[in-house]
């Protein structure tokens, strides 16, 4: 049996607040509760991170983003959403099953979803040149 979190709450194994869902995504609240409204949105089928996962699957989650982020401003008097990933340990993933966070926000709600970045190190110019396709 998979021993992945999330993929015990598309199972139903674990109990979770939907939001949305259709045959290939499931849209749930976080229960980290880091703001109101604190949304997940998961493929059904899994994969870790953005790495492993498969360009159908992925078109299918950043729909379901979309219909979740329209309904939270259409519906819900929200302005405006951050989308946020952690793809890998290294960039803070904890749980390892591809998920995007919606961060629904208001205009003067003062939270802060931008990390306070201490700026680059290197010439963009030298660092450009490194990671180009
Ligand atoms: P990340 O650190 O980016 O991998 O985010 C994982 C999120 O998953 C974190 O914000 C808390 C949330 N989470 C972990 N376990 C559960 C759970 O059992 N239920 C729900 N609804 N959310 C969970």
């Amino acid at each position: 049996m998979c021993d992945c979190i999330f993929c015990k709450i598309i199972a139903g194994d674990i109990p979770s607040m939907k939001v949305y869902e259709d045959d290939k995504t499931l849209a749930f609240m976080d229960v980290a509760k880091d703001v109101d409204g604190h949304i997940l949105v998961i493929p059904k089928k899994h994969f870790k991170n953005i790495f492993d996962c498969e360009a159908d699957t992925l078109n299918s989650v950043m729909q379901t983003v979309q219909t979740v982020s329209q309904h939270l401003i259409m519906n819900c008097e929200y302005d405006g959403v951050n989308l946020l990933n952690a793809s890998d340990e290294s960039a803070g993933q904890s749980v390892p099953h591809f998920h995007i966070h919606i961060i629904p926000r208001k205009g003067n709600d003062r939270i802060n979803a931008w990390p306070d970045f201490e700026g680059a190190n290197n010439d963009i110019n030298s660092v450009y040149e490194s990671l180009k396709i």
